[in-house]
């Protein structure tokens, strides 16, 4: 029975094999091209990097090493047959790019659970910021206070040759993504529940292990958690987050250095802070509507209003998807099934059909669909998670699970410090205008 590190050793170096030929067959050949509207713009859809965790397909959506989410779904084991997938099984899909066996998550379970502790000077630090700090704020210091603990750090100033750094990065990431559930519980008891926190049991899976840090006993909201901390791990790697972990983690910046950076981009409103402000909208809406039931007509004008008032609708549009989010499709299901007559649920079933059409009219967006940040907060809400400045902290600590398999994977495959070129609009004046 191979431990995730020999089985991860042995794929690393066929990766490594496979990367020469790639690149001894096609290394000259030109991947993307980058227009001047294109810099100005956000670089949106210049394919200039590689990844290979997760692979974005504008109309089918995310897929994990090649599986989508229901084929996830179907195929990662679970907690009971038919559950939803553990957290824990991506994690080795996404490390491996292989299927893992129940034995397997097992171990990794294990071996996650024996690195959860945390050290009592992060405890200490996190209960000492003023709770008046965004949860991500202080998600990310309790992240950084951990960097103490760093093996990749000081195995770094120790001189530790680069084909091994991975092994490294492994240490810090394995034992980082242990340990966020129990930071994310010490932000949420500090900041709603005067900071009175609960007891870790290391018997338990991530998720419910972090539902019962929470505060929360219910093996419903446990299955939900762990289709959430699944769905919310990785989206290929040019989104802010894990853009933000492979560029700092590129100058050789420890993983707590890196993903912290990434949670800094996570906590904006157009990444992960979405989901926040889909559910603040959402009972903006709610209010508005000041107790007529929801209708098409009466949610139509409702959009109009946000968009005329200048501002975006939440949880709609995306960088690079074009139709339905699947992470939003399968959500909707679970909810279908738990929770169909929950009133927020109903609204944002409506919204479904009337926001696309809106945003269709309006003529500006690439994609009038919904995005995953349009259900999560909703379904959070519903089990008694009702405090949605938490949720990105919650998005965050599932994204660990795939920007950290994918740091692994950028120091297995020895890819150099990120640096593109940049150059001023005099630049482009001088040598592309006047040429
Ligand atoms: N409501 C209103 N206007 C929107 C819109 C929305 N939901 N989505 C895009 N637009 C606007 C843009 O602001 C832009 O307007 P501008 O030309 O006046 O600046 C125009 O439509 C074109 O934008 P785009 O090409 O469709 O999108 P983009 O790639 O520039 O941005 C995104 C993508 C997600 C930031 C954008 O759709 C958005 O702001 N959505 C709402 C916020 C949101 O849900 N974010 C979460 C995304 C998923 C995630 O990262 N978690």
């Amino acid at each position: 029975n191979a431990s995730l590190k020999e089985i991860l050793g042995e794929k690393i170096q066929e990766m490594r094999e496979e990367v020469q030929e790639v690149r001894h067959a096609v290394g000259s050949q030109v991947l993307g091209s980058c227009t001047v509207d294109q810099a100005y713009g956000g670089m949106r859809s210049v394919k200039s990097m590689t990844y290979e965790t997760s692979l974005l397909d504008p109309n089918e959506g995310i897929r994990f090493r090649g599986y989508s989410i229901p084929e996830c779904q179907k195929l990662l084991p679970g907690i009971k047959q038919g559950g939803e997938p553990l957290p824990e099984s991506l994690l080795w899909l996404l490390l491996t790019g292989e299927i893992p066996s129940v034995q397997q998550v097992e171990a990794l379970r294990e071996e996650l659970s024996s690195r959860a502790n945390l050290p009592d000077h992060v405890k200490k630090t996190l209960n000492s910021v003023p709770i008046s700090l965004h949860p991500m704020a202080q998600f990310s210091i309790g992240i950084l206070t951990m960097q103490s603990d760093s093996v990749f750090a000081k195995e770094y100033a120790r001189g530790a040759p680069k084909n091994k750094l991975w092994e490294y990065c492994l240490e810090d990431s394995l034992t980082l993504i242990a340990r966020l559930p129990q930071v994310a519980a010490i932000v949420y008891r500090n900041t709603y529940h005067q900071g009175k926190q609960m007891e870790a049991d290391l018997k338990l899976d991530m998720a419910a292990r972090l539902t019962k840090l929470m505060g929360f006993q219910n093996p419903e909201f446990d299955e939900l958690m762990r289709l959430y901390l699944t769905i919310h791990a990785d989206h290929e790697g040019g989104n802010v987050s894990a853009h933000s972990v492979r560029l700092v983690g590129s100058a050789l910046s420890d993983p707590y250095l890196a993903f912290s950076a990434g949670m800094n981009g996570l906590a904006g409103p157009l990444h992960g802070l979405a989901n926040q402000n889909v559910l603040t909208w959402l009972l903006q809406v709610k209010e508005k509507l000041g107790g007529q039931s929801p209708t098409k007509e009466n949610l139509t004008k409702i959009c109009w209003e946000t968009l005329n008032s200048g501002n975006v609708i939440p949880g709609f549009g995306h960088a690079v998807l074009r139709r339905t989010d699947p992470r939003y499709t399968c959500q909707r299901e679970f909810a279908l099934k738990h929770l169909p007559n929950d009133e927020i649920f109903q609204l944002v079933s409506l919204l479904y059909e009337v926001v696309p059409k809106v945003l269709a009219e309006q003529g500006k967006v690439s994609n009038p669909w919904p995005n995953v940040d349009a259900h999560s907060g909703t379904l959070l809400r519903y089990y008694g998670v009702k405090e949605m400045t938490f949720y990105t902290v919650l998005f965050g600590v599932s994204r660990a699970l795939g920007t950290l398999s994918s740091l692994v994977w950028d120091r297995a495959l020895g890819l150099p410090i990120e640096r593109p070129k940049s150059v001023t609009t005099r630049w482009i004046k001088e040598n592309m205008v006047q040429a």
